[in-house]
C-alpha cells in the first residue's frame, strides 16, 4: 500500500524565514500574494498617466509634413500618434486610448481594412473627405464625428480640395489589454458601395426607425455619421433655452439611437459648450478623458496645473484628476474617455465638487 505523506505542523515563529518560503515558492510559478496586495490595491486610482496639452499650433506642421515622408498608400494610415508623456514609448494619448492625427491629401486614398478595436474620427480642419463603413460612404467636414464599429470595413478619401486633418480615436491598447485584437485587409483596396449615401441616417438620424428594424436587437448602432452642423445647433439652441450645469455647463453626449447608450460599446464621446466667462466647478471620474478644442479659447486646471488652450488644441484629463475649466469665449469642445467600458464593468464613479479641495 503507497505510505500516505502527512504535511509538517505549520511553522510558527520558529519556522523559516519569509524570504526563505518566497524563494522555493517561486520555481513553482508562486508568490506570497499577502506581501504584494499593497502594489495592486489603492485606496483611490494611482495613474501612471499624466495630465498633458498638445498645442495643435505646433503639431500642425509636422502632420503635414508627414506629406511629403511618406504616401497615404505606404504608411497605411498616415498618423502622427500622441504619446502621454506619462507613458512614453507606448503609444497611448491615455492607458486604455488612441489618440492621433490623421493626414489625407486631395485625391488620396486610405485602403480599405477591418479590426476589433472601435474606432472614431473627428474632423479637425479640411474641405471635405468621405470614410465608408461597411458599404456606406459619409462625408466628413470640419467638426463631423464619425464612429467605425467594432470590425467594420473602412476606408477614407479626401474629396476635397485642401488637406484632410482629423483626430482619431481607438480603444487599441483595451483590445489588446484583453488579448482580443484581430486586424484584416480587405481583399479590394476601395471596397464596394453597397448602401446609398444618408441611408443610416435616414435610418435612424430622425427618432424614426424602418418599421421592422431589428437594430435594438444588437449593440450595434445603425447610425455612425454625426454632423456637427447639428450638434452644433442644439448646443446653441439649449444655451438660449437653458442654464448651464454648474459641472459641464452644456455636456451632450452622442448616443445610438437604439440603444440610448454611446456609439460605440467602450468610449465615450461628448460634445460640450462653454459660455464665454463660465468657469466649471471642480470635477472628477475614474475616465481618463480627452478634450478636443473645437472653437475658441480658455483654459483648464488639472490636477493644479494650469493649460492655456486655443482652437484644435488636445488636452488629457487622467482618472481622478480633479479639473476645472474655463472659457474666454464661446468655446466648444469635443470629448472621448474609456467612460463606456467603465459603465459596462460597473467601475464609473464621479465627483462633483463645489471648491478645488487642497
Ligand atoms: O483610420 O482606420 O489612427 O486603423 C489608427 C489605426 C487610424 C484608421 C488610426 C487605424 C486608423
Ligand atoms: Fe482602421
Amino acid at each position: 500500500m503507497a505510505q500516505l505523506q502527512t504535511d509538517p505542523a505549520p511553522e510558527t515563529s520558529e519556522g523559516p524565514g519569509i524570504d526563505d518560503y518566497a524563494a522555493r515558492l517561486a520555481p513553482l510559478n508562486a508568490v506570497p500574494g499577502w506581501l504584494l496586495f499593497a502594489d495592486y490595491f489603492h485606496r483611490t486610482p494611482v495613474p501612471e498617466i499624466l495630465p498633458a496639452h498638445w498645442r495643435y499650433r505646433d503639431l500642425r506642421p509636422y502632420v503635414l509634413e508627414a506629406g511629403q515622408v511618406v504616401s497615404s498608400e505606404q504608411a497605411e494610415r498616415r498618423v502622427v500618434t500622441l504619446e502621454n508623456p506619462g507613458t512614453p514609448g507606448r503609444a497611448g494619448i491615455t492607458r486604455t486610448m488612441t489618440g492621433g492625427l490623421q493626414l489625407v491629401l486631395p485625391g488620396e486614398m486610405a485602403p480599405t481594412h477591418r479590426h476589433t478595436s472601435s474606432a472614431f474620427r473627428f474632423v479637425i480642419e479640411g474641405s471635405l473627405a468621405s470614410t465608408t463603413v461597411d458599404g456606406e460612404k459619409a462625408s466628413m467636414r470640419p467638426g463631423d464625428f464619425v464612429v467605425t464599429p467594432p470590425w467594420a470595413w473602412h476606408d477614407h478619401r479626401n474629396v476635397g480640395d485642401l488637406p484632410m486633418i482629423w483626430l482619431d480615436g481607438l480603444d487599441l491598447h483595451l483590445v489588446n489589454y484583453f488579448d482580443a485584437g484581430f486586424f484584416e485587409n480587405h481583399a479590394q483596396r476601395e471596397q464596394d458601395i453597397t448602401r446609398a449615401e444618408g441611408t443610416s441616417d435616414a435610418e435612424a438620424g430622425h427618432n424614426l426607425l424602418p418599421v421592422s428594424s431589428t437594430s435594438g436587437t444588437v449593440p450595434r448602432s445603425p447610425l455612425y455619421a454625426y454632423p456637427y452642423s447639428r450638434s452644433r445647433e442644439v448646443l446653441d439652441q439649449l444655451s438660449r433655452s437653458t442654464g448651464p450645469d454648474p459641472w459641464h455647463a452644456y455636456k451632450m453626449k452622442y448616443i445610438s439611437p437604439t440603444t440610448g447608450t454611446w456609439p460605440l460599446p467602450t468610449i465615450a464621446t461628448t460634445i460640450q459648450l462653454l459660455p464665454g466667462g463660465f468657469s466649471t466647478r471642480p470635477y472628477r471620474s475614474t475616465e481618463s478623458a480627452v478634450f478636443v478644442v473645437v472653437e475658441g479659447h480658455g483654459e483648464s486646471t488639472i490636477d493644479g496645473q494650469r493649460f492655456a488652450w486655443e482652437q484644435h488644441d488636445i488636452i488629457v484629463a487622467p482618472s481622478w484628476a480633479t479639473h476645472t475649466h474655463t472659457a474666454s469665449a464661446d468655446s466648444v469642445i469635443f470629448s472621448y474617455s474609456d467612460r463606456a467600458a467603465h459603465e459596462a464593468l460597473h467601475l464609473f464613479r464621479e465627483d462633483r465638487l463645489w471648491e478645488e479641495s487642497r
